[in-house]
């Protein structure tokens, strides 16, 4: 077994478990039911990434000599929107227009996702710090949509969901914004660590992001009553 294999197994093994604890912990209220469900189905796909890297699936052999799992970028690319959905919809629930609030949202998530893998796969320095720095700039404007237009619409709603929104939105925006600083540490960027620093520091980040995050988010859902998600 290669030393990059053991994060890669205890990934699929924690998510797969973590995706049942808090399937069976959530809220079932049909009110708070697709918030359970959301973050139940996240480190369920992330499971299935884990299992597909650990079996050595979308392995990709860089020019530099590094090795590029491509299944992480999907696995991001699918479960980063569906946190941001549920984040969107626990502040805006009642809002008659959260839709247009969550579209904006997922498309600057999925293109930072898509630009980082373009930053991790170009060959040429200056080309892989510019689709740096562009996924960076879609991460600033996801910021910015929850920090700006979510957070006015949630506070002019009011009551306990949005203070559910603001506690999770902490959480989501300290553990996110670990994620660019490790990638330009690590192999893909300024390889300041090898492959298998990085494999670890990856799963313990999306155990923290996609299971502790899930569990702890759905759990604030418990605290409150009906009246509270009609507001
Ligand atoms: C990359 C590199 C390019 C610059 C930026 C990035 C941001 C990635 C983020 C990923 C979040 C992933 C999560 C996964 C598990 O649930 C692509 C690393 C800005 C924010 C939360």
């Amino acid at each position: 077994m290669q030393p990059v294999t053991l994060p890669l197994l205890i990934g699929f093994v924690v998510m797969a478990l973590g995706s049942l604890v808090i399937y069976a912990h959530g809220d079932k209220r049909t009110e708070f039911l697709h918030h359970t469900q959301f973050h139940s189905v996240v480190p369920f796909i992330a499971a299935t990434a884990y299992l597909a890297m650990a079996l050595g699936i979308g392995r990709l052999e860089l020019a530099g000599g590094e090795t590029l799992f491509l299944a992480r970028y999907a696995d991001w690319a699918v479960t980063t929107p569906i946190l941001l959905t549920g984040l969107i919809l626990a502040g805006l629930h009642e809002h008659p227009r959260h839709s247009t609030f969550i579209l904006p949202a997922v498309v600057l998530d999925v293109l930072m996702i898509v630009t980082g893998l373009l930053a991790a796969i170009s060959e040429n320095e200056a080309a892989k710090w510019i689709w740096f720095a562009w996924s960076s700039a879609a991460f600033l404007g996801v910021i910015y949509l929850l920090l700006g237009p979510v957070m006015t619409a949630a506070k002019a709603l009011g009551g306990k969901m949005t203070q559910v929104y603001k506690a999770n939105l902490t959480f989501l925006l300290v553990v996110w914004a670990i994620y660019p600083i490790e990638w330009a540490l690590g192999p893909q960027g300024l390889g300041l660590f090898d492959a298998v620093v990085d494999a670890w520091l990856i799963v313990v980040m999306d155990i923290t992001a996609k299971v502790i995050y899930g569990f702890v988010a759905t759990a604030r859902f418990k605290k409150l009553s009906l009246e509270d998600a009609e507001r």
